[in-house]
Parts: C-alpha cells; structure tokens; sequence
C-alpha cells in the first residue's frame, strides 16, 4: 500500500516539552525505510506546520483550554491533509506530537467513511471537557470533541459536529481516568476494556471481544490512536505521563496483530513519544519496533 507519513511537532496539549521532536526522531530512525518493507510504498509528507506561542499566551483565549487556537489551526489542517491521503487511497500514519492531533487526523477519517471505529490504545481515556479537566491540557480530551461533547471550538474543527459514533469508540488500556470522564463513559455506553480486564482476561480474550463489536457494529474501518503510555510505565521511559500496572510488550504486540489482520486499519496515530524524557531511546526504538510489527501484519 501507499503510506503517507505526517509530522505534527507538537506538545501544546500536553503542555510539557519534548512530543515536538518525536516526528524528526523516528525519521532519524529511518521510519521511511523500516516501513518501506512489506511491499509499501512510503512518503514522507512532511510536518503540519504549527505556529509558534509562547508560554504565557498559553491560557489567551480560554482558562482552561491551554493553546486553544494554535490547536485548533494545528488540528484543521491536520485533517484536511489526512482526508486527502485517503482520497487519494493512501494510509496516513500520523506521527505525533501529543495526542491533541487525535482531533484532526480522526476529523478528517470521519470526511472520508462514513462508519468507522477508533481503537484508542492508552492509559487514559483522554475524554475530559474544559469543565471535567483538572490539567486544562487538550491531549486529555480529544475524544470527548470528537463525540461532540465540550467547547466548540474544538467539536467544531474542520466541520461542524460529531465525527464518531460513541459505540464505535473502543478505549484498550485504561487505567488513569478522571471521575468526569467516567461519568462521561457511563453516560455515552463507551466500550472500555481497562488494563485490569486484560490482566485479568488476557489480551487475546480481550481483543476478540472487540474484534467481534466490530463486525457487529458492520465497521468499514478502522482508525488506530496509539498512546505509548497504553505500555506499562517500566518499558517505556520516554512518554510524558507514563502510569503502572500497564500492558506489557508482547501483549501489546498481539493486540496491534489482531488489528492488523483484521485488515479494517486504514489510519493510525502514533503520539507521546517525548524525546526529551526518553533515555538511551529506549522509547524511540521500541516505537519504531511496534511499527514494524503493526505494518508487518497489515
Ligand atoms: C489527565 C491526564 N487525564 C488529563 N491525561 C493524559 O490531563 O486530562 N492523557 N495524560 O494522555
Ligand atoms: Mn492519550
Ligand atoms: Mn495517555
Ligand atoms: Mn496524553
């Protein structure tokens, strides 16, 4: 296939330095290259350009949406460009940045199928509001925009309203939610598998229940968000909020397997590697493992 490979520098909605150099560090680890196995054709798009705003202009237009408008620029042409990957039959694999981006690349999946599922594999549920969130920092929310609910500013980006289907959002890994976003879970019917399901159940076990909402539920697609903070907190040092008691490399091997031979993956996030914490690019090295692995099962 055709990958489109796009940029976006950025860390305003975590509000912590080092997600900007996660796109230049996995080309500096040859991502082109490593992907370009497997028969794929692989472009490097480049970078989504974001705009420069200092620190104490974070809060300028609202209280608790820290770099409101640069996200929301960032965030309208990030989806317009993965829109048009995917007119022109491409997959875009968006390389983050922070998980703000979710916002503009799932917007643009949304132009493009009209029932789609968004796998979201992370620690946290990133389902706060602007009233639920205690950190005011967006990476925390895209998912909650995407659904419509919060600030309209951000449920509005690219178009107006919602871009997925609360029973289409599948979030594997949780284990740090906030009581707003669980309150918000309980109230769109979310399917949650936490990280002490999967320890409990197994990762297989898990992964087939959500193999089998999906044929349910008749999804054409699939859109991949990968939080590096979904890996157990011990593997993977350089990710700006890392939790415990997570999931282990080869479990989160077998779930990226059982995605990508389902063959639904048309799109997919990679975000919050933070190359200023990482050390001996332990973290860079094993996202450029699970890459390979991912794209080698697709
Ligand atoms: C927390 C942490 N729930 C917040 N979220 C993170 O700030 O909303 N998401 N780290 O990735
Ligand atoms: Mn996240
Ligand atoms: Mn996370
Ligand atoms: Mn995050």
């Amino acid at each position: 296939m055709d990958i489109n490979i796009i940029g976006v520098p950025i860390y305003y909605g975590a509000d912590k330095r080092g997600p900007e150099y996660g796109p230049e560090k996995l080309r500096e680890k040859k991502v082109a290259s490593v992907l370009s196995k497997y028969n794929n054709k692989v472009y490097d798009m480049g970078d989504i350009h974001v705009p420069d705003v200092k620190d104490y202009d974070k809060f300028f237009s609202h209280a608790n949406l820290k770099y409101l408008d640069a996200i929301m620029e960032v965030n309208k042409n990030l989806a317009h460009t993965v829109y048009s990957s995917l007119m022109s039959e491409s997959f875009p694999l968006v390389i983050g940045g922070d998980h703000s981006i979710a916002l503009g690349s799932i917007s643009g999946v949304s132009r493009a199928h009209k029932n789609f599922a968004v796998v979201w594999m992370d620690a946290h549920g990133d389902i706060n509001t602007q009233d639920t969130s205690g950190s005011g920092n967006i990476h925390g929310m895209p998912l909650a925009k995407l659904m419509n609910v919060g600030h309209e500013g951000l449920t509005n980006v690219y178009f107006q309203g919602q871009k997925v289907k609360p029973e289409n959002v599948f979030i594997i890994g949780a284990r740090d939610l906030d009581l707003g976003e669980i309150a918000l879970i309980d109230k769109m019917k979310l399917n949650v598998y936490s990280a002490d399901e999967i320890i409990e159940k197994g990762i297989n076990e898990v992964m087939q229940a959500v193999m089998n909402k999906l044929k349910v539920n008749h999804v054409e697609a699939i859109h991949l968000s990968f939080d590096l903070d979904f890996i157990d907190a011990e593997f993977v040092p350089g990710t700006g909020t890392p939790v415990s008691v997570g999931i282990n490399v080869d479990d989160t091997k077998k779930a990226l397997k059982t995605l990508a031979e389902s063959k639904l993956i048309k799109s997919m996030d990679f975000v919050e590697l933070n190359v200023l914490l990482d050390k001996n690019d332990i973290t860079a090295d094993l996202a450029i493992d699970l890459l390979d692995w991912t794209f080698k099962h697709m």
